[in-house]
């Protein structure tokens, strides 16, 4: 540690172990993807179509020019093409970086230019709520300023009029006409990169989590065969994007390497009405549901209405993953959604631990709603105090795992001091998480939540530092700090304190352009639930801001703990009287 490797001296090709290890099985003609866009449209591709499909594309990327080792940035719908997308990158060897479609150009751009991307691969849109998501003209605002990117590949979803630069910008469906659907796989190191995938931390710039191809397809594969308990009959079906991690090891690598059958949803779960999933788990006949307790309190607030006109009796696994499940939602889902017959299992991990850590196996594990119960196989976590130290039983403390696993993030891309100092410097030799944790009297963990300065909104990692520098980015604002506060609904809200230059007024149109100025500079999920406009910041004698003392302020609490760091307190008495 830190650089733990696995299977070295190993080879393998990570499409292959999901594509081609099921052609001349009974999987061949086995569906891989049932796809249901948001207007209703169904698509089934079989095991054998997706190899075609992978080939195509791979030949494509090849006769562009695409070397092993090379960057690909993926920005599309929640398509069959995306999945397409990541697995022929990995048949050549080159690595993907996926960003979520929601992220703002400016994202999309310092993404590509940290990872130096060749390539990068879009729609002309998406369908979300009935309108269309306008992937390519974002692209092309985010190209405005990223020297590596050579081509884009369009594909087209919505047939929306785009703009096509000449000798840079290719259809899809023009590119690989002609291509072999053959395409003889090459083998690599275990220890080649798979994918960078860029995630929130505590400063404004989102990391670039690395990780690797045989240990990261082991991890995924064997915990979506347990934890999910993957049967050829089943239906599973992940709600999430593949622009999250989600998406990477429980959409596609640990499942296609399982040959599941997977439904996958390009739109909004509550389009055209608020059943949709539940109109879609009996089209289709979903067997395991796996999502986030946020879209479940989401569901709870619509109303069991929707729920109710469903039969949902093909469904026999529920899972959750994202953020901490309240029991209230637990039950719902538990007795709606489950009708009292389904395990739930509440699976534990990050983007950095590449596949699930700490969750029950159904069936197997007695459930505590909350809980994420016990430690998958070879997963060693511990809950310790901040000198490093074991807590007892049922106190709270910090969550470090503290042997390596095969999944684990291999670095930061281009930063790897920024790994060890992130990861391995809180505790020497060990892994920290960010979270906080406690294990109950019978070893159960129950994760409290992110103890950095990351917040969890909507299941969305968002960092503090990238919302505040968004503010200052502003022309009206000095200074900003941003916190979280619970919200029913999204876990987390984001609240944002902000003092403005010197001779702006203060105004309630002024707050809404900073609102979307946020969601202009990062995308829509990092759009300020509340901004509250401050004469002054609560700060250290050394200038650091409070962030304690106004995310007490935001909850309306008291203010508890110390102030005796604090360099002015009136700054924090006219906070509290200028409640909203
Ligand atoms: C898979 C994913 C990671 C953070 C993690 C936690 C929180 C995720 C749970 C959870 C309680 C869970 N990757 N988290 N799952 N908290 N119970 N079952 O979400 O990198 O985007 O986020 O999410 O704080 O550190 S992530």
């Amino acid at each position: 540690m830190p650089h733990a490797k696995w299977f070295i001296g190993g080879r393998l090709n990570v499409s292959e172990n999901c594509l081609d290890r099921h052609l001349g099985t009974a999987r061949e003609n086995k569906a891989a993807i049932i796809f249901e866009g948001e207007p209703g449209d169904v698509r089934t591709i079989t095991y054998k179509q997706l190899h075609f499909h992978v080939c195509r594309l791979a030949h494509v990327f090849e006769n562009m020019g695409i070397q092993a080792g090379d960057r690909i940035a993926i920005y599309m719908p929640m398509v069959p093409e995306a999945v397409i997308a990541m697995l022929a990158c990995a048949r050549i060897g080159a690595v993907h970086t996926v960003v979520f479609g929601g992220f703002s150009p400016e994202a999309l751009k310092d993404r590509i230019n940290d990872c130096k991307a060749r390539l990068v691969i879009t729609a002309d849109g998406g369908w979300r709520r009935g309108k269309i998501v306008e992937l390519k003209a974002a692209v092309d605002k985010a190209l405005e300023n990223t020297p590596t990117v050579h081509s884009v590949l369009v594909l087209r979803r919505c047939g929306n009029p785009v703009q096509m630069k000449e000798g840079r910008d290719i259809w899809w469906h023009e590119a690989w006409e002609g291509a072999p659907n053959q395409h003889k796989a090459k083998a690599f190191d275990s220890e080649h990169p798979l994918f960078i995938l860029y995630t929130s931390g505590s400063t404004g710039k989102p990391k670039g989590v690395l990780h690797t191809s045989a240990g990261y397809l082991l991890g995924c594969k064997m915990s979506a065969h347990y934890v999910f308990d993957i049967k050829d009959s089943d239906l599973y079906w992940c709600t999430a994007d593949i622009g999250w991690i989600t998406g990477h090891s429980y959409v596609v690598y640990g499942l296609m390497s399982n040959g599941a059958t997977m439904l996958i949803y390009e739109g909004a779960p509550n389009h055209p009405q608020p059943d949709r999933f539940w109109r879609m788990v009996d089209r289709h006949g979903v067997t395991i549901l796996y999502t986030a307790p946020t879209a479940i309190r989401a569901f709870m607030r619509w109303g069991d209405n929707y729920v109710l006109r469903h039969r949902l009796d093909s469904l026999r696994l529920l899972g959750s993953v994202g953020e901490p499940i309240n029991p209230e939602a637990w039950m719902w889902y538990h007795t709606m959604i489950g009708k009292k017959r389904c395990p739930i299992v509440d699976t534990w991990w990050q983007t950095e631990t590449g596949a699930i850590m700490i969750t029950p196996l159904p069936g197997v594990t007695p459930l505590k709603p909350g809980s994420g119960t016990q430690p998958f196989f070879g997963v060693v976590p511990k809950v310790v105090d901040d000198q490093g130290k074991e807590v007892p039983r049922g106190s709270g403390g910090k969550l470090i795992i503290t042997k390596p696993w095969p999944s684990m993030l291999r670095t930061l891309w281009g930063d790897d001091e920024r790994y060890k100092k992130q990861y391995w410097s809180e505790f020497a030799g060990v892994y920290f998480t960010g979270d906080g944790a406690r294990q109950d009297k019978d070893g159960y963990f129950w994760i409290v939540g992110r103890i950095d300065d990351v917040l969890n909104v909507s299941g969305h990692r968002i960092g503090t530092a990238e919302v505040e520098s968004a503010l200052v980015s502003h022309s009206s604002v000095a200074e900003a700090a941003a916190v979280g506060r619970p919200d029913e609904l999204k876990g987390q809200a984001l609240v944002c304190f902000v003092t403005l230059k010197a001779g702006i007024e203060a105004s309630d149109k002024l707050k809404e352009e900073l609102r979307s100025h946020v969601a202009h500079e990062i995308g829509a999920l990092a759009r300020p639930d509340y901004i509250r406009f401050a004469s002054g910041l609560p700060k250290t004698r050394s200038g650091k801001i409070m962030r304690r003392i106004l995310k007490e302020i935001a909850t309306g609490g008291e203010i508890k703990g110390d102030t005796s760091t604090l360099e002015d307190f009136s700054v924090v008495a006219s906070l509290q009287s200028d409640e909203e």
